[in-house]
Parts: C-alpha cells; sequence; structure tokens
C-alpha cells in the first residue's frame, strides 16, 4: 500500500509517535475557491494547525504518487493550475497509473490519510446528495467513503446546493454518526444552522475522541462526521446565499453540468454572486475546523497513549441512573 504513498518526514515522525496530525484535502484549492485566495488559506489553514499543536499533512496526487505533507511549491502548482483533475474514489487508481497532478476530495482524502495512519482530517464542506438525485442520482462518493472509512471528517456541514434532509437520511443509513460540536443543530456551511437535527451535541473534543475510539474499538468501520459551524462574526447573510444558489442551480440545470463538474460549477458561481463575503466565511470556517480537528487530534492521541478508554463522565445530579442492559 505504501508503495504509492510518499509521507514528508515531519508528518511520518508525528504518525510514528503518535502525535497529532490533522490530514487537509486539495480539492478546496483546486476547485473551491479563486486564485489567490485558495492559496492563501490553505497556507492558513496549515498554520492554524500548526498553532494548535498539530502536525498538518496536506494531501495530493503528484506525479504518481499520493502525497502526504505538500512543499509550498506543490500548493503553488494546485492552487494556480492549470489541467489539476478532481480526484474521487474512482479516479484515483487511473491518477497514479497515468501520473499527473491531482487534488483529493473529501473521499480520497480519507482513503489516503486512513491508509498513512491519520484518524482525523479538516475541510469545508462535504459533498453529498444533489437536489433532484431522485432522477439525477447524482449522489457524492464522500457519502460512501464515510461508510466504510475510519478517518473523523470535520466539516461546517455542507452547502444547500445539496438537499440536506436526503444527505442526513443517507448518513444515518450507512451508520454514520454525525456530531455537533458545541450545536444540536446540523450547519449549513455559510450558516449556522440549516434547521436540521445532528445525531448528538458534543460538547469537547475528548468527547468525540471517545466516540470514535468506542466505534472503532466495536469494529464498526467506518468514518465520523464532526459538523462545527461557522464562527459567528463570519456567517454570511442566508438570504444572498439562497438567491445565488437557485440561480447557480438554474444555470448548472440550463447549461446541462454534468458528473463531476457539478459541485465545482455551483461553488465557483455560487462563489462570484455572492462576492465578497461567501468567500469570508468560507476561509474563516475552514481555519476553525482546522483548530478544532487539531484538539480532536490531541484528544485521540492521548486517549490512545493512555491505558484505555477514559471513564465515562458522571451522569449529570439530580437524573435517575440509567437503566442497566
Ligand atoms: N463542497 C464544498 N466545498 C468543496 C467541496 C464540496 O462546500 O470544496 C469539494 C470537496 O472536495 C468534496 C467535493 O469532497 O467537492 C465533492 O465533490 P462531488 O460532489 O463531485 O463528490
Ligand atoms: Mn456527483
Amino acid at each position: 500500500m505504501h508503495d504509492f504513498l510518499s509521507i514528508t518526514p515531519a508528518v511520518a515522525d508525528a504518525i510514528q509517535r503518535r502525535r497529532p496530525v490533522v490530514a487537509l484535502e486539495s480539492t478546496i484549492i483546486s476547485h473551491g475557491m479563486p486564485y489567490p485566495e485558495n492559496i492563501a488559506t490553505a497556507q492558513r489553514v496549515e498554520a492554524v494547525v500548526s498553532a494548535a499543536g498539530a502536525v498538518p499533512a496536506t494531501i495530493a496526487v503528484l506525479d504518481g504518487r499520493i502525497r502526504i505533507g505538500l512543499t509550498a511549491e506543490d500548493l503553488e502548482r494546485l492552487a494556480r493550475g492549470p489541467h489539476v483533475a478532481k480526484l474521487s474514489r474512482r479516479d484515483l487508481p487511473v491518477a497514479l497509473a497515468t501520473g499527473g497532478i491531482g487534488a483529493t476530495t473529501v473521499a480520497t482524502t480519507m482513503i489516503a490519510a486512513r491508509m498513512a495512519g491519520i484518524p482525523v482530517f479538516a475541510t469545508g464542506g462535504i459533498g453529498g446528495v444533489h437536489r433532484g438525485a431522485e432522477s439525477s442520482f447524482d449522489i457524492s462518493a464522500d457519502l460512501e467513503e464515510l461508510a466504510r472509512t475510519d478517518v473523523c471528517v470535520v466539516c461546517s456541514g455542507a452547502k444547500s446546493i445539496l438537499d440536506l434532509p436526503k444527505t442526513l437520511e443517507y448518513l444515518e443509513t450507512r451508520g454514520v454518526p454525525v456530531l455537533g460540536f458545541g450545536t444540536a443543530d446540523f450547519p449549513a456551511f455559510y450558516t449556522r444552522t440549516s434547521g436540521l437535527s445532528v445525531d448528538h451535541r458534543c460538547g469537547t473534543a475528548e468527547e468525540v475522541a471517545r466516540i470514535m475510539a468506542v466505534k472503532w474499538r466495536m469494529g464498526l468501520g467506518g468514518g465520523v462526521l464532526l459538523a462545527n459551524p461557522v464562527p459567528e462574526d463570519s456567517a454570511a447573510a442566508p438570504g444572498a446565499i439562497a438567491t445565488a444558489i437557485a440561480t447557480a442551480l438554474d444555470e448548472a440545470g440550463r447549461r446541462n453540468v454534468q458528473g463531476k463538474d457539478v459541485t465545482p460549477f455551483l461553488l465557483a458561481r455560487v462563489t462570484e454572486l455572492t462576492g465578497g463575503d461567501s468567500l469570508k466565511a468560507n476561509i474563516a470556517l475552514i481555519c476553525d475546523n482546522a483548530r478544532v480537528a487539531a484538539a480532536v487530534a490531541a484528544a485521540y492521541s492521548q486517549q490512545q497513549a493512555g491505558p484505555g478508554l477514559p471513564p465515562k463522565p458522571a451522569a449529570p445530579k439530580g437524573q435517575p441512573p440509567r437503566p442497566r442492559l
């Protein structure tokens, strides 16, 4: 497996010592934001992870290898393009066999992180069930990856370019815990709530780490989705976002945009239509997710180094003891 991976010494050393590492994706750089904001954000996100005491590991495919940890030149190649492919699960073997440059989506970043032994990954928004999926069948491979690959993905929910209720239904069917970080609401990327609920509200990074550890020790493979809402002062105005999304969806339909081009098209149009406002939210939320992911990675490392799972938190006072099963 490692025949296909190149891990930088700093990341490899941290993985080996079980120090906290945060995986980061590259499609957000190449297909999720315009240049030069994309390169500035990629650098800032890495700095946030480092400042929080973890090692950043941005992942991409370069020259026929999965690279875990990138140089400044690599980031520049991804951010500037041209000819950066967007690689989801089905594209990975083709890209590795034929060479070239490709950015990893949530799905392929999870695959690579798992191969390298990195259990925590920070991104902006995940792919999901598209609106109209009942006729288009357009469901992101990110959801299947969350069902099968043991990585905790920290995100700010998903954009309402998607059908959010169906996305949550799909995650439920495939057994993926959806946790809210300090919230009971599933966030809608630019805004702090979608009006939909998460499965469980987590108050601390330790609690998230404990859920990851229990899930995987039980042999229940697959991911954990941690949804962290955009910081309050950076959230975008819901009305403007909704209008831009409606316009972008309409244009995508009229231009017959299909397959893997749908998400990048919608992301680019929403950014153009809303101007700096949405980009500001986008940058702020990914930085905050990186900070939360570093805390979860630290808590998980500490737990793995300890004697076992930490004791369950005591039941709140005044409540009757839980019945024994
Ligand atoms: N949604 C966002 N920003 C993104 C993406 C999705 O708000 O950058 C990117 C991620 O890389 C995600 C991918 O994994 O798009 C999903 O693409 P698709 O819907 O084609 O599976
Ligand atoms: Mn799709």
